[in-house]
């Protein structure tokens, strides 16, 4: 289905802040009885609908019964130039919740209602003011937590990955168009594009793609961090090491194997990247009945985690049985080999990738690195890449990318035109679901019930 550019008449007010006790809450109000509406209840020097986009006036709002609810200021902004894209005020209040619930239940009193989740921004979209990609990274910088799922996402908002989508499908829709041509002419024999000079185009798109589907794995941990299960023997040093990165004793330490029982869920952020740690109970076998509970979500934990940091010691150097369990439930290149106390002696074996001492703090550098080489594999994107960190936009370029290897095995078997172009033009429709060039109203309700009332 192909979405409406023009945008439902109604106008929608929303508590913009969050709900609590605030120097200032702001409520917003979109729409095209927005201005109409606030000048009916607003004091201020002029009308509001005689003042220009992009001003702010100062004032008071009153109730129908005429009493004073509260000093306001409100800013104004007209159509197209606002953040829907529509008339909007937004109303700044004293940050009392009672005043809020006043000021809003004056508002909806007239011939406007409550906003959904994430409607301001839906109507963005729908006015054209930013593309789908856009408007989901509005709710990841909102949700951004740390300097690398910010930046992911600031990147997105200014349109990289937009930008980047765009040209391929440009490029595709070029493509098409000359096979299609070819069809028109055919009687002709006009040879608009060889076979040869599709398949060309069509490898260097499918190349594209595939470097956008492989940044996904990198763009998921800027966004969301990774989980890291700290698995080993008892008494190797996992709950230390825990409490050396967060500076805390936060898990209980002792010599006695079998300390940690339940899972410990910590966060840690290393080079604006973040971490997200469990100590486990280890995984070996047991007849304690609480410690058997705790290696079965040990071995959750493992199954869920992007990385395993598998930790033996000096003392006991390698554990063969570890490994090979480990290796039941993860694939080995999500294991980080590393060995503790290292402050006590020099370990035997040299299949480690780092060597610490939870005790010292030695080697904590070599570690962060090698976390951070693990989480990120051997990707060399740049602040400036265009990067993947939405599973919706992973799996439309995967079916982009499918569609695009189709084409090519009908180029292959020499198919006529007609079936060429009709996978490349799946492939420029997947590609622009991305976007929004064609989008369901399940896929928005689906985006925008995710955001939050007034955003
Ligand atoms: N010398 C030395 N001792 C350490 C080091 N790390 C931990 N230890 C000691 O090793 C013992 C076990 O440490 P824990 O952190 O409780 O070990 P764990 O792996 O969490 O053990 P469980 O919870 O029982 O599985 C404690 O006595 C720690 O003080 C280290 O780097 N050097
Ligand atoms: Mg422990």
């Amino acid at each position: 289905m192909i979405h409406l550019l023009s945008q439902t008449e109604d106008t929608i007010a929303a508590l913009a802040t969050p709900s609590g006790v605030g120097a200032i809450s702001v409520v917003r109000v979109s729409g095209p009885e927005s201005i109409n509406a606030l000048d009916n209840i607003f004091r201020g020097k002029k009308k509001l609908i005689e003042s220009s986009s992009h001003t702010i006036h100062y004032g008071k709002i009153f109730s129908k019964e005429n009493e004073l609810i509260d000093d306001v200021l409100i800013s104004v902004f007209k159509a197209p130039n606002s953040y829907t894209g529509e008339d909007s005020v937004e109303i700044s209040t004293h940050g009392s919740p009672f005043v809020v619930q006043k000021i809003i239940e004056i508002i909806l009193s007239q011939k406007i209602r409550l906003a959904e989740p994430g409607e301001f921004t839906k109507r963005a979209f729908l006015n054209g003011r930013i593309d789908l990609a856009q408007a989901e990274a509005v709710a990841d910088i909102i949700n951004s937590n740390t300097e690398a799922s910010f930046r992911g996402a600031r990147n997105q908002l200014d349109g990289l990955l937009s930008q980047k989508v765009e040209s391929l499908r440009e490029s595709l829709i070029n493509t098409s168009s000359l096979i299609e041509l070819e069809l028109d002419f055919s009687e002709e024999d006009l040879k608009f594009l060889s076979y040869e000079e599709a398949e060309k185009r069509i490898n260097e798109i499918i190349e594209e793609l595939d470097f956008l589907i492989n940044s996904y794995s990198f763009g998921k941990v800027l966004k969301d961090g990774v989980n890291v299960a700290l698995v080993g023997e008892p008494n190797v040093g996992k709950s230390s090491l825990l409490n050396y990165l967060l500076k805390e004793a936060r898990a209980i330490v002792s010599d006695i194997p079998g300390t940690t029982r339940d899972i410990i869920r910590e966060e840690l952020v290393i080079d604006g990247i973040l971490f997200r740690l469990y100590d486990t109970a280890g995984l070996r076998l047991t007849e304690d009945i609480i410690e058997k509970e705790g290696v079965l979500r040990s071995k959750e934990a493992v199954r869920n985690a992007d990385l395993v940091l598998f930790m033996n010691d000096v003392v006991t150097d390698f554990s063969e049985n570890l490994w090979n369990e480990l290796s039941e439930i993860t694939s080995y290149d999500r294991i980080l080999k590393v060995v503790n106390k290292i402050d006590l002696k020099k370990p035997q074996k040299e299949i480690y990738d780092v060597g610490i001492s939870a005790k010292t703090g030695e080697g904590m550098d070599l570690l962060f690195q090698a976390l951070k080489r693990k989480a990120f594999g051997t990707n060399t994107f740049t602040e400036k890449s265009a990067v993947v960190s939405n599973l919706r936009h992973y799996n439309s370029l995967k079916k982009a990318k499918d569609n695009l290897v189709a084409a090519l095995s009908s180029i292959d078997q020499k198919f006529s035109g007609e079936f060429i172009s009709v996978d490349l033009r799946n492939a420029e429709s997947a590609l622009g679901e991305i976007i929004g060039v064609v989008t369901s109203e399940d896929i928005l309700n689906n985006i925008f019930s995710k955001f939050c009332i007034g955003k």
